[in-house]
C-alpha cells in the first residue's frame, strides 16, 4: 500500500525497490507492466515499469466522446463539401451519426530512469515517486489520466543495479558499475561516459581507476546498451530523462561539445524552462536550465547525447536533483518526498508540453 507516501520517507535497497515494482504490477495489472531490460555484469535484472492506459477509468467516457466529436466533424465536413459540389446546397446530417474511436496501437513513449550512478540515491527514490503518482493519479486526476492514455511511460528505478547494491553493501560513495577492467584492483566503468555517441571526446577518462572511466569501447557496459536497445526497438520515444544528483539542474544536449547546438534547441529549452518553473512552484526549489557542457562541465559518452543524436529522442534531458552541495549525495531522507513532489510537477509539465505540440 503506497497511498500514504510513507515509502518515500526512507531510501530503499535494491530488493525493496524491485518489490515496489512487482507490487505495482500486482495491484494495477491493467495499467502497469514490468519488463526486464536485461542483466547486469553480476547478473541482476534491470527492471522497468511501463504505464499506459487506454480510455479506462473515470474520464474514459468523456475522452471517447471528445474523440468521436472530432472524428464526426471531420467526416461531416468532407461529406458536406462533396454534397454542395454535387447539389449546390448544404445537406442535413443526422445528429445521431457516430463512429467509434479505435485504440492507438503505438502510443508515443517517454522513458526515464534513475540510478545510472550508484551513490545518487535520490534518483531511484524520485522516479519511483513519479511512477506512483502516475499510477495512483490515473482515473482520479484528469490531467494525469489524459497523459497516461496518451503516452506509454517506462520508468526504470535503478539502471546500474550492481553499483546500487554495492553502495548498500560495501561502499556508500561508489559511482560506476561493477564490471572488471584491465586493472585488477580498479573495477567499474562510468556508464554515463560509455554511451556510443562522440565517445571519448573529452570530459571522460581512459584510466580504469578513474571515477569517470569511459570503458574500453562504446557500450562496453551492459547498462547503457540495454537502454539504447530498448529505445531503438520502440522507435517512438519522444522524451528521455536521466536522473542524477546533485546540483539542481535541468540539462539539455550536448555534454560532449559546448559549441554543438541541437537543431531542436528552442523547443527543448522551452520545455525544460517550463519544467523548472513548474518544479519551483511546489517548494520554491530553483533549477537552472542549460546544456550539460555549458552548465556543468564537458562530458562525452553521456546518455542524453546518444538518445538525442542517435536514438532520435527529441526531448532528451539529464536532471541533477537536490541539493546544491550542503549534503550532496548524502541527501537527508526528509528531502525524498519534497524532491518527488517537485520533480513530478516538472515532469508533468514536460509531458503536457509534448502532448500539446
Ligand atoms: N552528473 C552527470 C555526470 O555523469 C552529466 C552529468 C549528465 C554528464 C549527462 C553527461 C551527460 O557526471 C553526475 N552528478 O553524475
Ligand atoms: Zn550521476
Amino acid at each position: 500500500n503506497f497511498t500514504d507516501n510513507s515509502f518515500w520517507l526512507n531510501y530503499h535497497d535494491l530488493a525493496t525497490l524491485n518489490n515496489f515494482t512487482e507490487t505495482m504490477v500486482q495491484q494495477y495489472p491493467d495499467l502497469v507492466k514490468r519488463t526486464s531490460l536485461g542483466q547486469t555484469y553480476e547478473g541482476r535484472e534491470v527492471f522497468g515499469l511501463t504505464i499506459h492506459g487506454y480510455k479506462t477509468g473515470k474520464y474514459a467516457q468523456e475522452e471517447i466522446e471528445e474523440d468521436m466529436e472530432e472524428l464526426v466533424e471531420e467526416v461531416v465536413e468532407e461529406a458536406r463539401s462533396w454534397w454542395s459540389w454535387l447539389f449546390g446546397s448544404s445537406p442535413k446530417v443526422p445528429a445521431s451519426f457516430k463512429k467509434p474511436s479505435k485504440p492507438k496501437k503505438h502510443p508515443k513513449a517517454i522513458v526515464i530512469h534513475g540510478g545510472q550512478h550508484a551513490r545518487e540515491w535520490i534518483g531511484p527514490a524520485t522516479v519511483t515517486y513519479i511512477a506512483k503518482e502516475l499510477i495512483l493519479g490515473y482515473g482520479k486526476s484528469k490531467k494525469i489520466t489524459r497523459l497516461v492514455n496518451e503516452f506509454e511511460f517506462t520508468i526504470i528505478p535503478v539502471l546500474n543495479a550492481d553499483g546500487y547494491a554495492y553502495t548498500w553493501e560495501h561502499n556508500r560513495m561508489w559511482r560506476k558499475n561493477r564490471q572488471p577492467t584491465s586493472i585488477p584492483f580498479c573495477a567499474g566503468i562510468d556508464t554515463n561516459r560509455n554511451w556510443g555517441y562522440m565517445w571519448n571526446n573529452g570530459g571522460s577518462s581512459g584510466n580504469p581507476c578513474s571515477e569517470s572511466y569511459h570503458g574500453p569501447r562504446p557500450f562496453a557496459a551492459k547498462e547503457p546498451r540495454m537502454v539504447a536497445d530498448y529505445i531503438l526497438e520502440k522507435g517512438n520515444v519522444v522524451s528521455y530523462i536521466d536522473f542524477h544528483a546533485y546540483s539542481q539542474l535541468w540539462m539539455t544536449p550536448f555534454g560532449a561539445d559546448c559549441s554543438k547546438i541541437p537543431k531542436d534547441d528552442e523547443d527543448i529549452l522551452e520545455a525544460g524552462l517550463g519544467a523548472a518553473r513548474a518544479l519551483k512552484d511546489v517548494h520554491g526549489t530553483r533549477f537552472a536550465v542549460g546544456s550539460v557542457c555549458n552548465i556543468i562541465y564537458q562530458a562525452s559518452g553521456g546518455s542524453l547525447d546518444w538518445t538525442y543524436a542517435v536514438g532520435d529522442v527529441k526531448y532528451s534531458y539529464a536532471v541533477e536533483l537536490r541539493d546544491t552541495g550542503l549534503h550532496g549525495f548524502l541527501l537527508p531522507e526528509e528531502e525524498i518526498l519534497p524532491s518527488g513532489e517537485e520533480t513530478f510537477a516538472g515532469f508533468l509539465h514536460l509531458a503536457n508540453f509534448i502532448r500539446k505540440r
